[in-house]
Order: C-alpha cells, then sequence, then structure tokens
C-alpha cells in the first residue's frame, strides 16, 4: 500500500502532498496522522522556510473517509478522532513559524475543505470546487470550518455554505474572498511552487510574527492589537533580516534574506 502522505523538501519548502488518489484523498486515520506528523516536522525543520499542501490526483481531499468514518469497528468516537488528530494539524498549518500554501487541485469537501482553507495562502485550479459537505449526511463542519468560513466570507455567506452545502466552484471561493487566486488547471502547481520557492526566500521570522498578530486580531481589542504589533516590530527590528532588508534597500540591490 502506498504512503498516505507525501513528504518532499527542497530548497527551503516542505511539500505535502495528500495521497489517496483512488478516493480523492479521502481522510483515512492513517492519513490523518501522518498529515499531522507531516506538518509537525515542517514546523520545526528550521531549514524549512514555506509548505506547501496539495493532493495527487484529480481531487484535493474529499474529507474524512466515509468507509471508516460510519464503521462500528472504529475504536475512537468522532469527537476524539477530531480533538487528538484533526486539531493538531490544523493548528499546526496556522501556528508553524512560516507561511503554509494550499494549493486545491480539485474538489475539497468536509474537513478537506478546512484543511485548505488552513492555508496561509490558498490557491486552486479553475476546476477545483470547495463543499462543506457534512450537512448532506447529517454532520456538522469540522476540523475548523465554522471558525474560518465566517472570517473569510461573512456570516451570511458561511451560513449558506454550511447549511446548502453546495459545491462552489473556484472562481466563486475567490470572488466571495475565500481564498486568493485562481489559475487554469495546467498551472496551479507550478505557480503554488513558484509561490511556495518565493515566500522561502523570505524574512520567515518577520513571517512567524505576522502569522501572530494575524491570529490574534480577531480576538482582540485594538489596544491590545497595537500593543502586540509594537511588540513584534521589537523583535523583528533586531533581526539579521531587518538589517539586511534595510541594506539592500540603500544600496539599491535585491536582499539575500536568511530568515533570521
Ligand atoms: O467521524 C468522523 O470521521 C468525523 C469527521 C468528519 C469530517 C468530514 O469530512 S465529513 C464529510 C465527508 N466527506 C463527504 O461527505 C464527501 C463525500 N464525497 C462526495 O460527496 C463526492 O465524492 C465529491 C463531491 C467529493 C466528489 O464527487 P465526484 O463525482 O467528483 O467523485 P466520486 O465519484 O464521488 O468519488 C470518486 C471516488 O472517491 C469514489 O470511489 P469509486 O466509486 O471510484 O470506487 C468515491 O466513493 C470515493 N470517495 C469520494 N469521497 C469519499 C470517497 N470514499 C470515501 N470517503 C469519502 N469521503
Amino acid at each position: 500500500m502506498s504512503e498516505p502522505i507525501l513528504y518532499e523538501a527542497v530548497d527551503g519548502v516542505a511539500r505535502i502532498t495528500l495521497n489517496r488518489p483512488d478516493v480523492l484523498n479521502a481522510i483515512s486515520p492513517e492519513l490523518i496522522t501522518a498529515y499531522g506528523e507531516a506538518i509537525q516536522r515542517a514546523g520545526s525543520d528550521e531549514t524549512i522556510r514555506a509548505v506547501l499542501v496539495t493532493g495527487a490526483g484529480r481531487g484535493f481531499c474529499a474529507g474524512a473517509d466515509l468507509n471508516s468514518s460510519g464503521s462500528p469497528q472504529r475504536k475512537m468516537s468522532s469527537g476524539q478522532l477530531l480533538r487528538t488528530l484533526y486539531h493538531p494539524a490544523i493548528v499546526g498549518m496556522r501556528t508553524m513559524p512560516k507561511p503554509v500554501i494550499t494549493a486545491v487541485n480539485g474538489v475539497a469537501a468536509g474537513a478537506g475543505m478546512s484543511i485548505a482553507l488552513a492555508g496561509d495562502i490558498v490557491l486552486a485550479a479553475q476546476s477545483a470546487s470547495f463543499l462543506q459537505a457534512f450537512s448532506k449526511i447529517g454532520l456538522v463542519p469540522d476540523a475548523g470550518s465554522t471558525w474560518f468560513l465566517p472570517r473569510l466570507v461573512g456570516d451570511v455567506r458561511a451560513r449558506a455554505l454550511a447549511l446548502l452545502a453546495d459545491k462552489i466552484p473556484a472562481e466563486d471561493a475567490r470572488q466571495m474572498g475565500m481564498i486568493w487566486k485562481v489559475y487554469p488547471d495546467d498551472q496551479l502547481a507550478a505557480e503554488a511552487q513558484a509561490l511556495a520557492a518565493r515566500l522561502a526566500k523570505m524574512p520567515t521570522r518577520a513571517y512567524s510574527l505576522i502569522k501572530v498578530a494575524l491570529n490574534a486580531s480577531g480576538d482582540n481589542s485594538l489596544a491590545d492589537q497595537l500593543e502586540l504589533e509594537a511588540d513584534s516590530q521589537d523583535i523583528a527590528s533586531k533581526t539579521e533580516d531587518f538589517r539586511e532588508g534595510v541594506q539592500a534597500f540603500l544600496q539599491k540591490r535585491q536582499p539575500d534574506f536568511k530568515g533570521r
């Protein structure tokens, strides 16, 4: 049996591929376990400065594998499975100190849509689609969908998406602010790789502070957020990359950031 997750590290970019193409990369317990490990590995490896998540074959991820989800043989309840395996992976994507790109190459359904939306920058192929499949099978959105969606598209759209469970084409998702960019199908992989390579050469320490600030902003008052920004700037302005960025600007050349 092939590995449910592929992990490659090249030139500061970790590429994580969901790899069960026969079932549109549906999430088995083995897949989500290996995915959480891959996220943890990429997050803690200091040589990795950007992460790219995508799917093998024609789908991105069809959500929980319904063969195992509905099975009476499964040892963990849904809540246990989510808490122990899904949550660390989703939180890991959002909190790792480097940017995560999700390249949605095909359908992203159920918890697969949650994984897609957990990326810092979400790209999609023109033929990709987004589907809050949960209510169609009598479940509620999980793995962060009810947190991500209202923040991305607003309450009105989040409610309609969750309740109606309609399949949303990538371009509509872009227009409603759910995702960043849409590319022709045959260009997505190259565009996503180029973006990851670009991010891996940027000031990674500043990126980690940007993520912390944006993650906190939804719950902070303006005064608290201003404080957080000031604290973060104190840290960023003492980095080697800040010195290099200013020098490069003054010397009219491209900066050579080291991520420190
Ligand atoms: O307890 C817990 O686990 C709680 C956690 C829940 C989290 C969740 O994610 S719940 C939501 C689970 N996902 C779904 O309900 C989506 C089910 N899939 C679909 O609705 C459709 O497959 C898609 C809309 C995603 C894609 O449709 P289409 O027509 O492009 O492809 P298809 O023909 O339906 O699927 C291709 C194959 O993948 C097919 O297998 P086959 O017939 O070729 O042998 C299909 O059965 C398989 N597949 C697709 N999704 C799943 C799946 N197999 C297992 N689990 C799936 N989720």
